[in-house]
């Protein structure tokens, strides 16, 4: 039996667990922040000055050319300030409000879903806004301003570095631990806008899926995941999430 929740056609099945589940797990991705005018990582607008973010958001190009990655980051930056959460953000929020069983686990370093009032984030790839300084006097701050000349210096006079996680870097120990636990204990997942090629936060839906979890897609394509979940709905997080928040019973006015 599939239930219409606006433009939404959900299951009997997943409108059953959205409302009983105790335990319920949102992951995120770039594509949750499309609609707020951001750029995905991988999508076709995702080159900056004709180069592949893949190929800056690496140690090694920072150490190569630190000035082409800060103004990447210095850009993307402005990007971000500039933008509002929209209603997959809210939507969210509005359930992790709601339900405190809810837990948020994003790959997204734009900080939107903390704008949109999301009480508790897990942020697997750091943050867009943090500044950590690459000379080990342990600066690690915090700054929305503008960043001035680049690349940006730390007082202590080495480089500062974006406090992001680039490819070959660990994930943050605590981070990783909160989304392992989150997944193993989840009884309903919800993996919205990521390409799912990312590790180790591609392997989260699997984990939780052996632990007995019902795991739900929300992306307009297909991704290596969407034939190993319970149920891939094709639509734009904008739609979908506030539909899925709405049929477990959280009242969620748009704007
Ligand atoms: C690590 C932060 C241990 C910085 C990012 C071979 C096999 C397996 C793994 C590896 C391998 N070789 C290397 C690895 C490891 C590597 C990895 O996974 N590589 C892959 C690409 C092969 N991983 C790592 O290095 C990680 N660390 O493993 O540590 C280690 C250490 C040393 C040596 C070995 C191992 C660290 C990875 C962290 C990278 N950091 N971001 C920054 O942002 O600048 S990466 C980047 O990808 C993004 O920023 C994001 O954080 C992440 C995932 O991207 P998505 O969010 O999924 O975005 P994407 O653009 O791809 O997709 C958007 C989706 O949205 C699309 O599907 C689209 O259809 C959809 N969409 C669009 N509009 C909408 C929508 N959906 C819904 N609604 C819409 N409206
Ligand atoms: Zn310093």
């Amino acid at each position: 039996m599939m239930t219409q929740s606006g433009h939404v056609p959900l299951s009997g099945a997943l409108v059953e667990r959205l409302r009983a589940a105790r335990r319920i797990l949102l992951l995120t991705g770039a594509g949750v922040s499309a609609e707020s005018g951001l750029a995905t990582f991988r999508g076709p607008d995702g080159m900056w000055e004709g180069r592949d973010p893949m190929s800056l958001a690496t140690p090694e190009a920072f150490a190569e050319d630190p000035e082409t990655v800060w103004r990447f980051y210095a850009w993307r930056r402005e990007q971000a300030a500039r933008a509002e959460p929209n209603p997959a953000h809210r939507a969210i929020a509005a359930l992790q409000q709601e339900r405190s069983g809810t837990s948020l686990v994003t790959q997204n370093v734009d900080g939107l879903h903390e704008r949109a009032g999301s009480p508790e984030t897990v942020r697997l790839h750091g943050s867009l806004w943090r500044l950590r300084c690459t000379g080990g006097c342990g600066e690690d701050e915090d700054l929305r301003q503008d960043l001035g000349t680049l690349p940006a210096r730390c007082a202590c006079g080495e480089l500062l570095r974006p406090g992001v996680v680039w490819f070959g870097e660990s994930l943050p120990q605590a981070a990783i631990a909160a989304a392992t636990a989150a997944a193993e204990s989840a009884e309903l997942v919800i993996v919205a806008g990521t390409s799912s090629v990312v590790y180790p936060a591609a392997a989260l839906p699997e984990l939780a899926r052996r632990h007995g979890a019902y795991v739900v897609e929300v992306n307009p394509e297909a991704t290596p995941l969407t034939g190993r979940v319970d149920e891939a709905l094709p639509n734009p997080a904008g739609t979908a999430l506030p539909a899925l928040v709405r049929a477990a019973g959280v009242r969620f006015e748009e704007s």
